[in-house]
């Protein structure tokens, strides 16, 4: 146990140590800058903005028109010393199809789902609950080390997943599990993640809930906050010079919008005209942190249009809204070569993950209310059974073979062996550098030393 929590804490120093502050990253980047100049499309039209300057500059203010032009364009001219509002009047709407009983608002613009579709939906977030229920009580009785769950969003997960297609490129932040689990990764990939054991992909050098899958489209989950927007504009703007029929999608949290990544992960993006789409799960806390807190401004849609970019409020705990809103920005992203930026409201019932307790600083009832009032998961199934496309009988099958299988997922990650001690050490550098060396030299003579210290079951 001792051994994989150091194993962890290397990785993860390293990654922050890499993603901030390296000369090497810092070097990568500004050739990857350069790269960018010499490929920009001409749909950046740096060179227009420069004749516009030369020819109209110094005649710009014009009485008649009360236009003036800048280097970025023109501008209308007031005498009117007028500060602009920090806030609008009213708080941006959130666009809903599904009221809270699973009614159809009446007069309500979405996009249809098939039974088929509508089954899948509701059938995988029943089996991201139950997964996420059996993992939580796995961990608690000491078989996991750690775990998070994405309770109350899994309107989110599945019907955000139910809209892309598979060449989407995801890059998650932690709590969109979900969109793997729509994608195919089995309840047997997810174990052994969890497990850190030999059929891991990061074999065991991550902590648990760090999925990630080639195969499935789906980057690494990464700890440091906000690292994956900056670089989601980098992979839709492959997309884009691949001409690629499809789009990238980068979840974060509200929280995470308070790291300086996001915001150059937008204004790269806006400027680059990337396909992308921003998919903001506000569900009002990061960790402690209330949004009160986080920011002054009406959450994070409203950002959007200071970098010029289209944006929505969406009801996230509504699944009928979240597919349509994503399927709209899907198709703007790819047809019209822009990022959209997605809010999608919600509220996140569990404890922020198994290190902490969030009745310390909220209130259970406000807890207690969105859990059984608000469930995503009880409003799709009210449209679904309405439609006579669901029964109680389907309902206590599916989740009996869920748990079944989650279970058995469990028994057999615990069965496989765990990585060797030094894979520790490869798969970063071509030729492992000394002080990697020394430190791999330091834990094994500390393994002789204090063998009860560590772990029996890692191959030395
Ligand atoms: C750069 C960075 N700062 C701080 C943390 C510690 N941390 C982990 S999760 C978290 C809260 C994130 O909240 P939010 O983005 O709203 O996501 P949520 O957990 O609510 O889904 C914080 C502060 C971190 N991992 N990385
Ligand atoms: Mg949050």
């Amino acid at each position: 146990m001792k051994m994989l929590f150091s194993k962890s804490r290397v990785l993860n120093h390293f990654v922050q140590w890499r993603s901030k502050e390296c000369w090497y990253h810092y070097y990568m980047k500004k050739s990857a800058a350069i790269n960018f100049i010499h490929r920009r499309f001409e749909s950046i039209k740096a060179g227009e903005q420069i004749d516009l300057y030369n020819e109209d500059f110094h005649d710009g203010l014009n009485d008649d028109q009360q236009i003036l032009n800048f280097p970025g364009g023109r501008v209308p001219i007031t005498s009117q010393m007028k500060f602009i509002s920090e806030s609008s009047e009213q708080r941006l709407p959130c666009y809903r199809v599904l009221d809270d009983d699973g009614y159809l608002i009446s007069g309500s613009i979405f996009e249809q789902v098939s039974k088929g579709l509508a089954v899948n939906m509701y059938s995988t977030m029943i089996a991201l609950e139950t997964m996420d229920r059996i993992f939580y009580e796995a961990q608690r009785q000491g078989r996991l080390s750690f775990y998070l769950t994405s309770t109350g969003e899994e309107a989110i997960n599945i019907a955000s997943a139910a809209a892309l297609t598979p060449h989407d490129i995801v890059l998650p932040q932690y709590r969109e599990p979900g969109v793997l689990l729509w994608r195919g990764f089995t309840l047997q990939e997810f174990a052994d993640q969890l497990l850190g054991n030999k059929a891991d992909y990061g074999k065991g050098r991550q902590m648990p809930i760090h999925y990630g899958s080639n195969k499935l489209n789906y980057f690494t989950v990464s700890s440091p906050l906000t690292t994956q927007l900056p670089q989601a504009a980098g992979v839709a703007y492959s997309l884009k010079m691949d001409k690629k029929d499809a789009c990238v999608v980068v979840y974060f949290g509200d929280g995470s919008t308070s790291e300086g990544d996001f915001h150059a992960g937008l204004n790269f993006a806006a400027v680059m005209e990337a396909p992308v789409i921003f998919f903001c799960r506000n569900n009002g806390w990061a960790i402690s942190t209330p949004v009160t807190e986080q920011f002054r401004s009406d959450g994070i849609a409203i950002k959007g249009q200071a970098y010029g970019i289209r944006s929505i409020r969406v009801d996230g705990n509504d699944a009928l809204a979240v597919y349509s809103v994503v399927r709209a920005a899907r198709q703007k992203a790819i047809k019209e070569q822009r990022p959209i930026l997605v809010e999608a409201m919600t509220y996140r019932v569990s404890h922020h993950s198994t290190s902490d307790d969030s009745t310390k600083y909220r209130c259970v009832k406000e807890i207690e209310q969105w859990r059984t009032g608000k469930s995503p998961i009880t409003r799709f199934r009210k449209w679904i059974q309405r439609n006579g496309w669901w029964a109680d009988q389907n309902e206590t099958e599916l989740r009996g073979n869920i748990r079944r299988q989650v279970v058995e997922a469990i028994q057999g990650a615990e069965k496989v062996e765990k990585p060797p001690l030094a894979d520790l050490f490869g798969d970063v550098y071509d030729k492992i550098p000394s002080n990697l060396l020394e430190q791999e030299r330091f834990i094994r003579e500390n393994i002789k030393r204090y063998p009860k210290e560590y772990p029996t079951d890692v191959p030395i």
